[in-house]
This record gives C-alpha cells, structure tokens and sequence, in this order.
C-alpha cells in the first residue's frame, strides 16, 4: 500500500537550521559565497544527507551539485527541481537555501512513501547563483545551458581569489560526486524561492507563481583622474575621479527611478585607488545593477548611465570607461509548467497570485531549455541579500509542499 507522500515539516525547518549555521555571521545571516569553504560545507552536508539516502550524487565542471532518485522509465529525462546554496557576503538564510533543501526534502517525502514517479527527479543546488565574489551571477545555470565559459577561467573575485582555483578546489572537496558532463535533456524545472519583495506579504498570500523575471544588467564603471597630493593640490589642478564618481551617481539616482517606477539602478559597491585618506584618488570604480520588466527601457536606461558618466567625468577633466559584466535578458515562464504549479496549488486548497519576479534565477536560463516556472512565499518585509531576511516556518513548509505535489505532477505526466 503506498502512501500518500508528505513533506515532514520539522525535518525541513531543521535542515534550514544546519545550513545556516554553515557560514552564520554574528547578525543572524549567512556569508557562504561561491566556492569558498562555507559553500563546501554546505555542499557536502547536502551529499552526505543525499549519500544516507542511498541517492546518487553528481557534479559537472561548473561544480553544479545533483542528487537523483529514480522513477519508472530511467529511459525519461529527469526532471530538475531545486535552487543554490551559495550566499551573499550578507546574506539571508533562506535565498537559495530554501528551495534547495525543500526539493531534497520533497525527495525524501517520495522515498518515505516509497513513491514511485516515473521520470527520475534531481536535486539541483545551482553553482554561483549570486555573482557576488565572482561576477556574472548564475553561472551553474547559464553552463549548464550553453554558455561559452572560456572567459570564465580568468576570471578574478571580488576578494582577489582565482575563479578557476576556487572551482578546482570545490570540485576536488565532493570526490563522492561523480563527474558528469554540464548540460543534459532534463524534462522540465521548477524552483521554489522566497520573493526577496513584499507583495505576497502585504497581501497576506501564501503562495506566489511566477510566470516571468525582468531582465537584469549589470555594469562596472571605472572613472580615470590623477592622483594628488591631499593637501598641496588646489582645485583648478584636480583631476578628482571621486568627484565624477559621486555627481554621476547622484545624477543617477536622482532621475532614473524617481521618473520611471518600473525601474531599479542600484550602485552596490564602489573603491578608490589608491584609497589613501590624503591622496586624491587615481580612480574610483563603481558596479551598476540595472533591473527593468522592459527590455527597451533596459537599454535606454543604459545609454543613460553611460551618458551622465561620461560627461561627469569630463566635467572633472577624467575619463570613464564602462564595461558591461552581466546581461540577463528578462523573459516568460512555460505557461504548462505555470498550470501544474497553480493545479498543485489548488490541490492543496491554497490561494496564490501569479506575479513577475524583481530578482533574477538560474530557473529564467533553465526555462531556455526545459518548460520552467517558479513558486514563491512570502519573506518578512520583503527582506533579502540583508542578514535580518526571514521567512515563517509554516510559508517555508507550505511552499515545501506545493513543490512536492508539482514535482510529482510534472514527473509522472498523464
Ligand atoms: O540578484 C538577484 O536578483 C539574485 O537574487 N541573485
Ligand atoms: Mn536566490
Ligand atoms: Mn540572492
């Protein structure tokens, strides 16, 4: 007789548990960046837990984590559900980790009802989702779906580490998990996530399914002037990059998203060289993180900052060069993967919203290749990529739940 298969709920909120102790920070959040020791860690718990199971484990050149139960007919592509483990510098403890962990507990709810699907299912925990250390984002997903990753090799991080000896070594550290080729036909995805915004709360919904994410551009801006002596320098002779830097960003933020409300321009991270407190700097470099619904926009919004920096910079006698690091045009959902997760939602007599995502995922490269969606719950005022993000155990465990019943769906197709 088999059973009805359940999510186990206090299993789930105390596997959420141990991966936040992985990387904790003293405020209560996360700092498990890609391939570093923490995101190790958390790799092998989630093999370790897998390999008790008596599942088998994967891993491809990007470092893409698999765990694989079995269905029916092995001769079906897998279906892939699951999220990414790695972390802001501070992070939440649910971005990622959340997803990641409800789909090995949603197959491990298969594997206590002995359920049988008939597609295999794999956990996927993606590598590199955040881009924070190593710039662009998402790159588990984006190998895995055909991007050319040569450049990638020389790639250098936010903290002067070598990407490709990061990779190398976090590969080496799962020697459990058998090498596989990155990419492969897989029958379809889903990914469960918080929203990382606060509309699911504000309209106390439980559940949110996304049918797309906006497109999402990332920039770096470096501003050329000429070092200085702080004190000896009047300012006809400046040459003061900091100046440009700070009347560009100003400007920025003054029009872009005030006019546009669609719009998000968001200057994360920015560093003077030398950075001496009494030299006028040589350079100051800044990241640019562009978000808009409309691909259009996305461009104009663009020229705009490459506009206002240049003659900032100019206006400083400086010169600005702009790079574009990331570009990950916005698009839709498979609208059948969409019905299966609202079907899973009704099933459950659960009322949802359908809503576009503000944050980008590895599912908006997956649905390339595979029929894609994503389920969302609600985060505590819409907090994220903040140490303080948090998410009610029973909207973690709801979310939990759906996944399971979409999983089983979409790998046993009527
Ligand atoms: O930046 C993002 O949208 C994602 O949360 N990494
Ligand atoms: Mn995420
Ligand atoms: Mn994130």
């Amino acid at each position: 007789m088999t059973l009805v298969p359940e999510i186990n709920g206090e299993r789930l909120l105390g596997r959420l548990d141990a991966f936040a102790r992985i990387g904790a920070t003293p405020a209560g959040g996360v700092n498990r960046q890609a391939f570093s020791v923490e995101d190790r860690s958390a790799r092998r718990l989630l093999a370790e837990l897998a390999l008790e199971r008596g599942f088998a484990i994967f891993q491809d050149g990007i470092a893409n984590l698999f765990i694989r139960r079995e269905g029916s007919d092995a001769t079906l592509p897998p279906l892939l559900i699951g999220s990414h483990l790695d972390s802001q510098p501070t992070g939440g403890r649910f971005d990622g980790a959340l997803g990641t962990l409800s789909a090995f507990e949603a197959l491990e709810a298969l594997e206590d009802a002995k359920a049988e699907t008939k597609a295999p299912i794999e956990v996927v925990a993606w590598a590199n989702e955040e881009g924070s250390r190593f710039a662009p984002g998402v790159m588990g997903s984006m190998a895995f779906t055909g991007a050319d990753t040569a450049a990638w090799k020389s790639i250098v991080g936010s903290d002067g580490a070598s990407l490709a000896t990061e990779l190398e070594a976090t590969i080496a550290a799962l020697p459990e998990a058998r090498l596989r080729s990155t990419g492969m036909p897989i029958s379809g995805y889903i990914e469960l996530h918080i929203e990382q915004g606060p509309s699911l709360e504000k309209e106390r919904m439980p559940i949110g399914v996304v049918t797309a994410v906006q497109g999402t551009r990332w920039l770096e801006v470096s501003i050329e002037g000429t070092a200085g002596h702080a004190g000896t320098t009047g300012l006809a002779y400046r040459r003061d990059p900091m100046v440009a830097a700070i009347a560009a960003i100003h400007r920025l933020q003054t029009t872009i998203m005030p006019l546009d409300t669609s719009a998000r321009l968001t200057v994360g991270r920015i560093a003077a060289q030398p950075g001496s407190i009494n030299a006028i700097p040589q350079s100051v470099s800044f990241t640019v993180d562009l978000r808009h619904p409309q691909p259009e926009r996305l461009d104009a919004i663009e020229a705009e900052v490459r506009e206002v920096c240049a003659a900032e910079a100019e206006a400083q006698h400086c010169t600005a060069t702009i790079k574009r690091s990331f570009d990950m045009p916005g698009a839709a959902f498979s609208p059948d993967m969409v019905k299966i997760i609202e079907d899973a939602v009704s099933s459950l007599r659960l009322p949802h919203k359908q809503m576009i995502s503000g944050a980008f995922h590895d599912a908006l490269f997956i649905a390339r290749v595979a029929p894609a969606a994503m389920i969302f719950v609600p985060c505590r005022d819409g907090l994220s990529h903040n140490e303080a993000e948090y998410v009610e155990p029973a909207n973690a465990v709801t979310g939990a739940r759906v996944l399971l019943q979409a999983a089983i769906a979409a790998a046993s197709p009527r």
